[in-house]
């Protein structure tokens, strides 16, 4: 089986403008990497609902990566659009993937309520939008690495 190909979007109006501000992309690179998977892209954008879609829809139509993972713009914060970015594009939707983040993250802390993730396949893609913090961003991971969730997936997929 070959290795996972994972792409990268940090959605930050920050990070859009400083890289270095850009602590949760680099968090989920590692994680991946060692996790087996590889890293195929990785981009920056502003919290702005057409260049995430076009970011996302683009790296589906290239067919970059089996995973296309989102990072940050997932809560209530006035700039906070991942979700509507992300939802029209999505062809299958994944309820039971956002349920197991909300669910696992719930364990963690009850402000995981506050995130608005969604999932879902674009072409040949599984695309998944995670919140903005490393710390979400590796309880997320977890949930999604080590339960088989993701592979398993991706093998049906692809
Ligand atoms: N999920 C997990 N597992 N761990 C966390 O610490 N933080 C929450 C939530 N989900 C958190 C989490 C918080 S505080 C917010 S505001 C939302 O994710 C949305 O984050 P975002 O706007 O950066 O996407
Ligand atoms: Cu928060």
């Amino acid at each position: 089986m070959s290795k996972i190909r994972v792409a990268v979007l940090t959605v930050s109006d920050t990070a859009s403008k400083d890289a270095s501000a850009d602590r949760s992309g680099p968090a989920i690179k590692d994680i991946v990497l060692q996790n087996g998977c590889e890293c195929a892209e990785s981009q920056i954008v502003p919290d702005d609902e057409a260049q995430i879609r076009a970011a996302v829809r683009e790296w589906a139509a290239r067919r970059v990566a089996d995973w296309i993972i989102t990072t940050g713009g997932t809560g209530f914060g006035v700039r906070d659009r991942t979700p509507e970015a992300v939802r029209p594009l999505l062809e299958r939707e994944a309820p039971g993937i956002v349920h197991l983040l909300l669910s696992s993250s719930l364990q963690k802390t009850p402000f995981a309520a506050l995130a608005r993730p969604v999932a879902g396949t674009v072409q040949d893609s599984l695309v998944v939008t995670l919140p903005g913090s490393v710390k979400a961003v590796k309880e997320n991971l977890e949930a999604l690495l080590q339960s088989g969730v993701v592979s398993h997936a991706i093998d049906l997929i692809r």
